[in-house]
């Protein structure tokens, strides 16, 4: 029995909304009559998050790396999971692993929702895999029921949206939403081997990049569920984040040249230590964030990789490469910091006899999430009694390139003491099932709100 939570079905099927500002209007009323709620299963859900997290570097918890035999088990157990519930499965070109439940709207374009299942360095249980189990719930919850929406709905786990070994982040985003270009795809990891090559080795095909690529328009809308990574949630004791915006992320690498001497024999003031001037530098890009940013203004700045040449005790440092990664709200900031903090050490590169240079390897723009998404979210959270607030995202996410294509919308859960990126990454079963349930009747909601925009 097809229990759709349709408007009554017209005589013919609806096509999808003409056009995407009649889709936009849509989004912005309210539902007029309640959704009944889909059949989630927490229990699944936990030991799916359990299951996922459990991919991991033995010794390095919580640890899977894009393209690492960890991730690729990880994928090789997820398509299963995808399967299980009744999802059509494919990989795209771009590597990423897509499940799709097709619905009643003959050519109406997908709902999507997702995250990543790749992790930083002891990255965490939590960040990314509870996006793509969350969908994958929904999408098992469809199932069960026997619930066919308007709209397919497609669950997404994005290749490496972690900043990879080549430097590169959001790798499965930006190829669907056209940004992953051919130097991208060209940025090689210390041991030369290249993105597309990495790519190529978990099935993605590098050289047919394009048929990943997602047209605007051709997303009905994308959801991501995500934990909050940062304390303001559980400060407030709010159960739901609403994004309004995603802050930008400029990385940068910084390249310190200076000349390897022996350590014994060189005096202070003949040396030419690279690691004297990129402590200089890391000091001063701490100090002039935490100047720049302001109530109004959002401004992180942090050097969280650095490889030191030749790496002795013996040596004077000759060469020092860094990341320098800057976060915020305002475009100009993002555009001038590392060039403006280059120019602000001159005097101390000089002092210490060296020479810095930066290289932008990846700059994304402040995005702001969909108006229509937003009021989907706090509708939803709403409906099953939820607590939440309006707030921006301080961490990058593959929602950013999606806004590209799509109408965008993001739910925060709290993460304890807001702490993310480390093994102490944590959230409640309780807490995890909210967002999902929110995650759902959102994307229900929005089903709703487009077919009947179109009818
Ligand atoms: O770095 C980030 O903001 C995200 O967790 N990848
Ligand atoms: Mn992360
Ligand atoms: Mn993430």
């Amino acid at each position: 029995m097809d229990t759709s939570c349709a408007p009554p079905t017209p005589a013919t099927p609806a096509t999808p909304a003409t056009t995407p500002q009649a889709a936009a209007a849509a989004l912005l009323q309210p539902l007029r009559q309640a959704l009944p709620d889909l059949p989630l299963r927490g229990d699944r859900l936990w030991r799916r998050l359990e299951a996922l997290a459990g991919f991991t570097r033995p010794d390095l918890p919580w640890t899977r790396r894009a393209f690492s035999p960890e991730f690729i088990a990880a994928r090789a157990w997820l398509r299963e999971e995808f399967a299980s519930a009744g999802l059509a499965v494919r990989l795209d070109a771009a590597g990423n692993l897509i499940g799709r439940r097709e619905g009643r709207m003959p050519g109406a374009p997908a709902l999507a929702s997702g995250s990543h299942s790749d992790t930083v360095l002891q990255g965490g249980r939590f960040d990314g895999i509870l996006g793509v189990a969350a969908a994958l719930e929904v999408a098992h919850a469809l199932h069960d029921a026997g619930q066919t929406w308007h709209h397919p709905l497609e669950v997404i786990d994005f290749l490496a949206e972690e900043p990879t070994d080549h430097g590169v982040s959001c790798v499965g985003s930006r190829a669907m939403a056209g940004l992953l270009d051919m130097p991208l795809l060209q940025a090689a990891d210390a041991g030369g081997e290249t993105l597309a090559h990495a790519m190529r080795r978990i099935g993605g095909m590098p050289e047919l990049i394009d048929t990943a690529r997602r047209e605007p328009g051709s997303l009905a809308a994308f959801v991501e569920l995500h934990i909050e990574q940062g304390p303001v949630l559980e400060q407030e004791h709010l159960a739901i984040g609403v994004v309004t915006h995603i802050v930008g992320i400029h990385r940068v690498e910084i390249t310190v040249t200076g000349q390897p001497d022996h350590a014994g024999t060189t005096p202070m003031h003949l040396r030419h230590d690279a690691l004297a001037g990129a402590a200089a530098l890391i000091t001063l890009a701490h100090h002039r964030a935490r100047a720049l940013n302001q109530a109004e203004r959002y401004v992180v700045a942090t050097v969280g990789r650095l490889a030191v040449e030749p790496n002795s005790t013996n040596t004077v440092p000759g060469l020092v490469r860094m990341s320098l990664e800057v976060r915020s709200d305002d475009p100009e900031v993002l555009r001038s910091f590392a060039d403006d903090l280059l120019h602000g050490a001159q005097g101390e590169m000089q002092r210490c006899r060296v020479s810095a240079t930066a290289r932008t390897q990846t700059l994304t723009p402040p995005t702001r999430a969909d108006d229509g998404v937003i009021a989907a979210i706090e509708q939803a959270a709403r409906r099953h009694g939820h607590t939440h607030r309006r707030m921006p995202s301080g961490a990058g996410h593959d929602a950013a390139p999606l806004a590209r294509i799509a109408p965008m919308g993001m739910v925060f859960i709290p993460c304890r003491g807001g702490r993310s990126h480390c093994a102490r990454e944590w959230s409640d079963p309780e807490q995890v099932l909210a967002g999902t349930q929110v995650l759902a009747a959102t994307l229900q909601g929005l089903d709703r709100q487009l077919a009947t925009a179109a009818a």
